[in-house]
């Protein structure tokens, strides 16, 4: 398979700096040779540029912090994943915070009837700017793609909606808010928080979620956000939640969609290496990425 590798230094979708480093982190902790000696063909394409806000960071516009360099940021990604699904070719992003999410899957969509969507992350992601409690747009890019949001955002690469809520399932959710609820109950989007996932183990969590995907899409983009996992395993996230997945669960994740053979697109994000522990985070994240493309013992 032929992989391509877009970094996005993105960190003005939440508070913490630091997390546009998360690129640099994960190339770091020997992404492109665990890849290669699964005979894979990289091309790693640098980082995309993102706009530096004029004014002060903290400042909302809407209750949309960095509403203008995020939407910029996202398009200059959406074309160059655009480009790389084009070019049949399988786009791995690495973040940056998750409102990167935005752009790769406006890249990606386009390009499927039904793109499916595995949203790995212990929060929905699901928010608007009324429903935000804190106008970080990294709490938004779920909601964005299904064409709910500010407008700026969902017209990204120019068209909208971006994916359908038949087509989403979330796993390792434990922090939702109140409006995320209520849109996941109106839309009727497939989650599995981690109560599911403790009383039904990951097993048949990933069995179901393989089944509900595999009939009614035509491509499965995989969002995973390192703070689905435990902060234990993954201490280098921004907004840590006790209770998250563990690391054996989620190689168990990565190595069932390897076996199903339907990811056709992935991004691994909000790595934090000023926040991390000697690059653990970014390590555990090649390690999953190495079962995501095939690794095993046998
Ligand atoms: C929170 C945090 N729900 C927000 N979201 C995060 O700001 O909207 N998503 N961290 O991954
Ligand atoms: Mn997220
Ligand atoms: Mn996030
Ligand atoms: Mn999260």
């Amino acid at each position: 398979k032929q992989l391509s590798v877009i970094g996005v230094p993105m960190d003005l979708g939440q508070m913490r700096r630091g997390v546009d480093m998360g690129p640099s982190a994960i190339r770091y902790a020997g992404m492109v040779e665990r890849l290669e000696q699964l005979k894979y063909n990289i091309e790693d394409l640098g980082d995309i540029e993102i706009p530096r806000p004029k004014q002060n960071t903290d400042e909302k516009q809407d209750n949309l912090r960095n509403l203008n360099e995020i939407a910029e940021g996202s398009r200059r990604l959406a074309k160059a994943v655009d480009e790389v699904v084009e070019n049949k070719r399988f786009p791995l992003v690495l973040g940056g915070d998750h409102s990167i999410a935005m752009g790769t899957l406006a890249g990606v969509a386009k390009h499927y009837e039904n793109l499916g969507v595995i949203w790995y992350d212990a929060h929905g992601d699901l928010n608007t700017a009324d429903s935000s409690p804190s106008g970080n747009i990294h709490g938004m890019p779920l909601a964005v793609s299904l064409g709910v949001g500010h407008e700026k955002l969902t017209s990204i690469h120019d068209y909208e909606p971006k994916i359908k809520p038949e087509n989403i399932v979330i796993i390792g959710a434990r922090s939702l808010d109140e409006g995320e609820r209520v849109l996941i109950e109106e839309k009727g989007i497939k989650v599995y928080t981690m109560h599911e996932v403790d009383r039904m183990g990951m097993t048949q969590v990933m069995e179901e979620t393989v089944d509900y995907l595999k009939d009614r899409t035509d491509g499965v983009h995989l969002s995973l956000d390192l703070d689905g996992l435990d902060p234990n395993e993954a201490p280098g996230v921004g907004t840590p939640v006790m209770g998250g997945l563990s690391y054996r669960e989620s190689h168990l994740a990565m190595e069932m969609l390897h076996q199903s053979g339907m990811i056709t697109s992935a991004e691994f994000v909000e790595v934090n290496p000023i926040l991390d522990e000697k690059n653990k985070t970014a390590s555990v994240a090649v390690g999953l990425m190495g079962s995501l493309f095939g690794e095993s013992l046998k």
